[in-house]
């Protein structure tokens, strides 16, 4: 994997990505709103959905398709949410496309729509302003990538 990947303004380290096609990448949220909770990006820093290539869009959704097979079965799920927040009224926070893969067990949220409170909820910083403490490791996300990174093929975890 490359050194560093930009994700709108954000630098997502190599160790944090599981997975790279021709025009996507895929890697391991900083603060999942549920274990398994990743993300898929085009390459190119692309704001809004709308702003896709039919390269880049095809590339994307493939790659989300290959990449939720996986995920789902790797965390004992049964169903998945995946969703993209496509601008700032929609919850979108980070200013480059990406879609959100979470893994569903039965009766994991009361209500089966919580999840988006949730997702909603998990990028809003604290009273305190200590964003930062409710982050995940390095160590830790790496360690999750480098588990994720053995379940696809070389073609997609090979480094470029
Ligand atoms: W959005 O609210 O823009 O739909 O979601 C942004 C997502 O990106 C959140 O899930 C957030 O935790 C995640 N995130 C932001 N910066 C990084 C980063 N550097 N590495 C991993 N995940 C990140």
């Amino acid at each position: 994997m490359s050194a560093c990947y930009s994700f709108g303004k954000h630098l997502v380290k190599g160790s944090q990505v599981f997975f790279r096609s021709g025009l996507s990448f895929g890697f391991v949220n900083r603060k999942p709103v549920l274990p398994g909770h990743i993300l898929v990006s085009p390459l190119r820093v692309v704001e809004r959905f709308r702003d896709l290539t039919n390269d880049e869009l095809a590339d994307l959704f493939q790659s989300t398709q290959i990449i939720s097979k996986v995920i789902e079965q790797e965390y004992n799920a049964t169903s998945l949410s995946i969703a993209l927040q496509d601008g700032p009224d929609a919850g979108q926070t980070v200013e480059h496309v990406h879609v959100h893969v979470l893994p569903r067990k039965p009766e994991d949220f009361k209500a089966n729509d919580e999840i988006y409170d949730k997702l909603d909820e998990h990028n809003q910083v604290n009273f305190d302003g200590d964003e930062k403490a409710n982050w995940r490791t390095e160590t830790d996300m790496s360690k999750e990538a480098g588990r994720l990174r053995e379940l696809f093929d070389d073609v997609y975890t090979k480094p470029v």
